[in-house]
């Protein structure tokens, strides 16, 4: 059997790549918007019975803050009545707040940690 010419999908006789004047119809620029990811900070509320040295250390371990920073934010936090630990996409920030929570049940403590919307 003789090979024929393929014929490309479309109306038959009709090329869908080519414009009516026959020219090569070329996709200019790739148009699909891709937004950046929303961010979420992850914020640490203060109460009377966890320890600050406890804070501190979730502050350095989990959020990787030196001692000097972590000890800013504790204080803050005990201040002020919250205090942001850090800013992540949504799953991190999810991450994040399960193991803190996870940390301080182990630990006996009541320390309470959220995420919102940056
Ligand atoms: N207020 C606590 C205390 O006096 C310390 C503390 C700080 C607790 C920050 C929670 O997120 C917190 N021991």
């Amino acid at each position: 059997m003789p090979d024929e010419p393929t014929q490309p999908p479309g109306p038959p006789g009709q090329d869908p790549r080519r414009d009516d004047a026959g020219g090569a119809t070329v996709a200019e620029r790739e148009t699909l918007k891709t937004e950046p990811p929303r961010l979420y900070q992850v914020v640490m509320l203060n109460d009377d019975y966890t320890p600050m040295e406890f804070v501190i250390m979730v502050l350095q371990e989990y959020f990787k803050h030196d001692l000097e920073a972590a000890t800013l934010i504790m204080l803050k936090i005990h201040h002020e009545g919250r205090g942001v630990c850090g800013v992540f996409t949504k799953d991190l920030a999810a991450t994040k707040v399960e193991l803190v929570l996870a940390a301080a049940r182990r630990a006996g403590h009541p320390l309470q940690c959220i995420m919102e919307a940056a």
